[in-house]
């Protein structure tokens, strides 16, 4: 009897054992007809597997379920396979990575990930410990991949496996290039990895999120019940302590509770106006010095408002321009949520490689907003000073960079994008 392994074809769970099989010379069949949510939740999955999950491999002398037991089991098949290294130390350290990767990445990405895509409870402050842990996981990863090629040794082994397959779930999902661009080694690594041929052949070609997936509606719809008679008044039954059920959770989309207000809300009112600075920057078509940026500083409230310069941090890898070009809209795409309080300028700068990006940002408030530091990760990759508007350099930087003026310090300018 084949190996069979039940599992949708685009499961990255499933693509250890196949990619494992790859390097070892086994043959896996996939399942017939599978179908998840229907065929694993049959009486003949759940002999295999009780809890109805998948992958699970099927064998001549019995089922196997759990993806990383599948892979070993795969990579076993084949006497002395390299996939387990050559040395007893190095199986320690393929086991250690292996566990590595389904403790430390692979969970930390589902915190992240899954409550967005509706799978679970969408908790911002969840969400920050997911992502953080995440990110304490890929610094540690990081510096392992910034003198090793490889997890172990000189060649792919079973920890790469496993820990690209688990990395691809993010890449794919939710780590868009602006928050995998703090751990290069990393990028490089998974790039290399799901470009070798036995990778590609089962996983395909693999495209990084271009934004962080939205929070889907909390709650499915519901198919309509049809309305139901009121049962009648039934003599009240005796409950034993067994049945009594925990009280249920309210639902919170039916009882919507009032919206915090947003802090920035609540600061004294200021004469400056943002949306009317945003038409007078939008409308001013011609002596643009004479009219904008004048207007600019007439309106501007140095009480209810700052200006910010950013540099971003790693502008030597700026070396391919739409590819730079990308990493500034999206930054601009994920400020969506203080639209209400921010205007802002980036700068491409530069005609060849590598570019540099430069901006300024006008937020409501004397500091750079709270929720847009906890919100928006492009914050981090930038370093930050606040313009002193007493300094007449500084505002005369302010006002080339909102005219997009060229060259801007000295060099020509790729582009300039403006948030409004
Ligand atoms: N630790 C398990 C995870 C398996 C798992 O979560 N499988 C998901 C699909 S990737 C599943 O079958 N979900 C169906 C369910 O939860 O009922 C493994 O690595 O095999």
């Amino acid at each position: 009897m084949a190996l069979v392994l039940h599992a949708s074809s685009t499961n990255k769970n499933a693509f250890k054992a196949l990619i494992a099989a790859e390097y070892s010379g086994v043959t896996i069949e996939l399942a017939k007809n599978f179908e998840m949510g229907v065929s694993n939740k049959t009486p003949e999955f759940i002999k295999m597997n009780p809890i109805g999950k998948v992958p699970v491999l099927e064998t001549p002398e019995g089922p196997i379920f759990e993806s990383n037991a599948i892979a070993r089991y795969v990579a076993r098949l084949k006497p002395n396979n390299p996939l387990y290294g050559s040395s007893l130390i190095d199986f320690g350290h393929i086991e250690q990575w292996i566990d590595f990767a389904a403790t430390e990445i692979d969970t930390n990405i589902g915190r992240w990930l899954y409550p967005r895509l509706g799978y679970g409870v969408y908790l911002p402050p969840a969400e920050e410990a997911g992502v953080a842990a995440l990110k304490r996981a890929l610094e540690a990863l990081n510096a392992h991949l910034t003198s090793n090629t490889y997890l172990v040794g000189h060649g792919v082994t079973l920890a790469d496996i496993v820990m690209t397959c688990n990395l691809s779930m993010g890449f794919k999902g939710i780590m868009t290039k602006s928050f995998t661009s703090q751990f290069p080694h990393v990028e490089r690594y998974f790039w290399t990895l799901v470009n070798q041929p036995n990778f590609k052949k089962i996983i395909g070609d693999v495209r990084q999120a271009e934004s962080i997936p939205p929070v889907a509606s909390k709650k499915p719809a519901q198919p309509k019940e049809p309305a139901k008679p009121k049962p009648k008044e039934e003599p009240k039954k005796e409950v034993k302590k067994e049945e009594v059920k925990p009280k249920e959770v309210p639902d919170e989309e039916e009882a919507p509770k009032p919206k915090p207000k947003n802090p920035l809300d609540l600061l004294p009112p200021s004469k400056m106006i943002l949306d009317e600075w945003k038409r007078l920057y939008s409308n001013t078509k011609s002596n643009f010095r004479e009219v904008a940026i004048k207007g600019f500083w007439d309106m501007y409230d140095p009480e209810g408002y700052s200006l910010w310069f950013c540099d971003y941090k790693y502008n030597d890898e700026n070396t391919v321009s739409f590819v730079t070009l990308n990493k500034v809209s999206g930054f601009l795409q994920r400020m969506d949520l203080a639209r209400k309080y921010a205007f802002g300028k980036l700068l491409v700068i530069g005609s060849e490689a590598p570019y540099k990006v430069k901006g300024l940002w006008l937020f409501r408030g004397k500091e750079i907003p709270q929720f847009v530091l906890d919100e928006c990760y492009d914050m981090e990759l930038y370093n930050w000073t606040k313009v002193d508007i007493n300094d007449e350099a500084q505002k005369e930087r302010v006002n080339q960079m909102i005219e997009d003026a060229e060259p801007f310090e000295g060099k020509a300018l790729l582009d300039a994008k403006c948030f409004k």
